[in-house]
């Protein structure tokens, strides 16, 4: 149960543009109001959406989009409660099973869900079948979301024909996690590139240097790969701070600093307007 988010971020120096987006982050518990579920694969500490909106404004942003993370697991309260409480500034992205109503999927889009979440991270849940997440993404499509997936670098290329099924927007976690050690020009992230290049409907979150790095938190190496994803695919990719960052053992990231990654990424003023506003915008409250 220990906090692994910063207590002290720094104010970052680059200034984001009027109207932006973290459009990857979490709100955990509190426990005591909204319990983590029995099967969950860590305790996070609590890290509840008045923190997270005062981060936002203290970063400089002004809208989030709420990811539900699995130590929630399909109780999608704590979310939704923070959305509701936004004043329509959070959209989410729920996990869901199929026996829910469509009552219930009704009210979450009133509350601003507009995704759910496939989760492929074997440290994180246990495996859900295909055919399910299938059937969830032909009943989803119907109401106009889309989907997110979390999957790292190794389980890729199984996962390819699962991806192509898929009939809407898929927007991948993190740039698929790859092993930055191995570099840009190795074909694993090629081969990442080559897929988006040839379906359109891929996205990306040029997030998570602090997971990905192996140099620690100047995040040199993992600048590369999400530089080359916003030039190659400045329509369609988004970021985000991944705050409060459940699970991180190498370092307690500072959210000033992962801001301060952004101009490195994208170093112009039109692809940090698309990466920051226009692309999470026409995703999320379009
Ligand atoms: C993230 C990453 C992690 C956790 C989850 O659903 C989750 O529990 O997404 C992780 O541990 O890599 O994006 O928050």
């Amino acid at each position: 149960m220990v906090q692994t988010f910063h207590s002290n971020p720094s104010k970052p120096r680059f200034v984001a543009p009027k109207g932006a987006v973290d459009a990857h982050c979490h709100v955990f518990g509190p426990a005591d109001k909204f319990p983590y579920a029995p099967n969950r694969k860590y305790t996070p500490g609590d890290a509840p959406k008045e923190k997270l909106f005062a981060l936002r404004d203290f970063l400089g942003f002004e809208r989030n989009v709420i990811v539900q993370a699995s130590c929630h697991g399909q109780d999608n309260a704590a979310m939704i409660d923070a959305l509701k409480d936004s004043g329509e500034l959070a959209r989410g992205v729920a996990i869901i099973n199929l026996d829910i109503s469509d009552e219930e999927l009704k009210e979450m889009h009133e509350a601003g869900v507009r995704a759910v979440r496939f989760n492929f991270v074997k440290r994180l849940v246990d495996s859900t079948p295909k055919q399910v997440f299938l059937d969830i993404a032909e009943r989803i499509a119907k109401l106009g979301w889309h989907i997110v997936v979390y999957f790292e670098a190794p389980d890729f290329e199984e996962l390819i024909p699962f991806l192509k099924q898929l009939p809407t927007i898929v927007v991948v976690d993190h740039m698929g996690r790859p092993d930055v050690s191995k570099g840009v020009d190795h074909s694993d992230f090629q081969n990442f590139i080559r897929f988006m290049e040839e379906n359109e409907n891929i996205w990306t979150k040029v997030t998570c240097p602090e997971r990905l790095t192996v140099m620690g938190p100047d995040y040199s190496d993992v600048i590369p790969f999400g530089k080359l994803l916003v030039e190659k695919f400045p329509d369609r990719v988004l970021w985000g701070t991944d705050w409060p960052h459940p699970n991180m053992k190498s370092h307690t990231p500072d959210d000033g600093v992962l801001v301060d990654v952004i101009p490195r990424i994208a170093p112009t003023e039109q692809a940090q307007q698309k990466l920051l506003v226009d692309n999470p915008m026409r995703l999320y409250w379009s």
